[in-house]
């Protein structure tokens, strides 16, 4: 006889329950709440097959609820995925075991998305979505023909990026987008009705979703409702009404079964209460073969699959796009093109003359804007809009939904296939930063197109000129901030973002930059992050800047009576990796008695005496800016050659 859905489940339950007692730490709550809907996805519906995790036709699955990680590390496990194992799992939440304490895409394969941050798993999972239609577009369903399923609790549908996700899913028609609401009405503080009142249902049904309500205790019940999702052309919400905590006797249906171990009395009550083994971390056995049976359901499809692959004649090609080859052949010619008579531009617009060649060159590109097209220069002449009637055009409007945006580029660059761009203006980098971040914690090749880069946008004002941004974009770790100072930086720095494995931000301009680059260099020197620009026999001062103010630097060494290297430092990161050699020939550590080092950059000087040492001088912006025309305001704040000049003097004369 087969085990019931309610064994298999139960299961999950188990294994949730321990490995929170034994960590003692961790979210039982939810895994126990939704194994039963869980297991009507994983046991019934959701295409995988767990001997290729890659699979690129494979369903894709979203914890959005990242807290509830026992919850996929149960479902990855039990269906028998080679990670992780028992052993892996009795290690939940402890140093080197990939059970990490939320999903980590990194660590699991079957961990489509790190999720944790409430609200950005199921927007990413809208990119998920809009990279399968687009690639489906392309190739047809012989190839891409697959869904992206996401659980997510209260706390992702009250975020609020679930606003932009649910409209921007609505309106582009991701009908293949199927979240489980685990309606628990619970959250930490308590009962949702504390914190929320709206009629959630209608908020998505508002947007375009097709919604629905289900015992999210019937495993049968859930795979109806996933029927009728699957059958619906508009993205599905299925309402899972559910008990946190189900099976605990005592605790469930309250915010102590969310983020605590349930303690040894109440494991043991839960086991009875549920027809579990006694021992810890023990599965009967029909129910491991059963659940071992589900991980291999669609073997068949994907062999089928495989055999299409090939017999398409498009399978290297395809294969080469998944693994995101890019083909760099377009810069040399370019940068040819660009010194033959090099211009003077606004780097926003140098970036889309590097587009224009790139969107032709590289067909995985997809770009879009959060609403600022025409002043982040990011749609090229061939674009055509991304909707749902023509899911191959390669421009999204994403509307005024940053946050949105780059968690769906998220998604699209998790998904492969996809290189997603998008612009907004840098200030509003504020916006993104959340999704950012997990660009960067996940490695994700996601190009951030942010212009308007300082107070050289001019009267906009304060709320628009970004000041600490570029810097504190500086601090995030893995993420390469370019700020490039002309047309040829500009085309170095897109070549590097397009191979780079893992997110890129290009701080770029609003106003025209002088060109800098006007002779052919033998490599592409703003891939070394700093490079020297201007150089001097015997420097007494090194100039270091960034963007739009490396042409200040120039004029002031122009200017000084002393010899002045100019060193351009397009993206610090890149710097600090060469090797010293090369750094020390840039920046030679002299005693600064001998050498003078002063930072250019219209923005925070926090952080630069990293660079300058103390005694040098930094010239930035260190309180807001204000609304002018950008000449005068380089000009109130200090930021010409002639102040930095004088300024320079006097330090050496002292
Ligand atoms: C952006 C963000 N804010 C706060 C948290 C901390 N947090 C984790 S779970 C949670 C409550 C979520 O409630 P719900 O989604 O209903 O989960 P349940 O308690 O039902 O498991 C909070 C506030 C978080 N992980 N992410
Ligand atoms: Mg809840």
């Amino acid at each position: 006889m087969q085990p019931t859905q309610r064994r298999l489940a139960n299961a999950i339950r188990a294994l949730a329950m321990d490995a929170v007692e034994a960590a003692n730490s961790g979210h039982p709550g939810m895994p126990m709440g939704m194994a039963d809907a869980a297991t009507a996805l994983f046991t019934k519906v959701l295409k995988f097959d767990r001997a290729d995790p890659h699979w690129p036709d494979r369903d894709r699955f979203v914890l959005s609820a990242g807290h509830g990680s026992m919850l996929i590390y149960a479902l990855l496990h039990l269906t028998g995925y080679a990670h992780p194992t028992l052993d892996e799992i009795k290690r939940f939440r402890q140093l080197g075991s990939p059970c990490a304490g939320h999903p980590e895409n990194f660590e699991l394969p079957g961990v489509e998305t790190t999720t944790g941050p409430l609200g950005q798993g199921l927007a990413t999972a809208v990119g998920l979505a809009m990279a399968e239609r687009h690639l489906n577009a392309l190739y047809g369903d012989e190839l891409v023909d697959h869904r992206t399923y996401v659980i997510a609790g209260d706390g992702c549908l009250m975020e609020g990026i679930n606003h932009e996700a649910v409209g921007l899913a609505g309106h582009l028609k991701l009908g293949r987008l199927i979240v489980l609401w685990d309606d628990n009405k619970i959250t930490i503080d308590g009962s949702t009705e504390l914190s929320r009142s709206e009629d959630v249902l209608a908020r998505h049904a508002a947007s375009g979703w097709h919604t629905l309500e289900c015992d999210g205790l019937d495993a049968g019940k859930v795979a109806q409702a996933l029927e009728k999702a699957i059958a619906d052309p508009r993205p599905s919400l299925i309402r899972c009404k559910t008990i946190i905590g189900y099976g605990a006797p005592n605790k469930q249906g309250t915010a102590a079964t969310h983020g605590s171990a349930l303690g040894k009395a109440e494991v043991e009550a839960a086991r009875k209460e549920l027809g579990l083994d006694p021992q810890e971390f023990s599965i009967p056995d029909d129910v491991r073969e059963a659940w071992a049976k589900a991980g291999q359901r669609c073997a068949k499809d994907r062999e089928a699959w495989e055999a299409r692959l090939s017999a398409s004649g498009k399978g290297d090609e395809f294969r080469r796009r998944l693994a995101g080859e890019v083909d760099e052949r377009w810069l040399a010619p370019y940068l040819d093109e660009l010194l033959k008579s090099p211009p003077t531009v606004a780097t926003r617009k140098a970036s889309e003359m590097a587009l224009e060649v790139i969107n032709t060159a590289v067909p995985a590109t997809v770009g879009g804007s959060a609403d600022l097209t025409g002043s982040n220069n990011t749609k090229t002449k061939g674009l055509a809009a991304f909707g749902p009637d023509d899911y191959a055009g390669r421009y999204v409007y994403y509307g005024i939904r940053e946050f949105g945006m780059a968690a769906a580029m998220n998604g699209m660059a998790l998904h492969g296939g996809v290189i997603p761009y998008g612009g907004t203006f840098l200030v509003f980098s504020d916006y993104c930063r959340p999704a950012i971040r997990l660009s960067a914690l996940q490695n994700a090749r996601v190009i951030y197109v942010m212009t308007h880069d300082s107070i050289g946008l001019g009267e906009d004002g304060p709320t628009h000129q970004p000041v600490e941004h570029i810097m504190s974009l500086r601090m995030i770790p893995n993420l390469e901030v370019w700020r490039p100072a002309d047309a040829v930086e500009t085309a170095e720095c897109w070549a590097e973002a397009l191979k780079q494995d893992g997110p890129s931000v290009l701080c770029l301009s609003r106003q025209n930059l002088k060109p800098i680059r006007t002779q052919a260099a033998s490599e592409n020197l703003s891939a070394r992050g700093g490079y020297v620009v201007r150089d001097a026999e015997d420097p007494k001062v090194i100039l270091i800047a960034t963007g739009s103010e490396v042409e200040i630097a120039l004029d002031v060494a122009a200017r000084l009576e002393v010899p002045a290297r100019v060193v351009s430092l397009p993206n610090w990161r890149r710097f600090e990796a060469q090797d010293e050699a090369y750094r020390e020939r840039v920046l030679p550590s002299a005693d600064p008695e001998q050498i003078l080092r002063v930072s250019i950059e219209a923005g925070t000087t926090f952080g630069w005496e990293r660079l300058t040492m103390a005694k040098g001088l930094r010239f930035g912006l260190d309180s807001f800016g204000a609304s002018a025309p950008a000449k005068g305001l380089y000009q109130h704040f200090g930021l010409t050659a002639e102040h930095i000049t004088a300024k320079i003097t006097e330090a050496l004369q002292a």
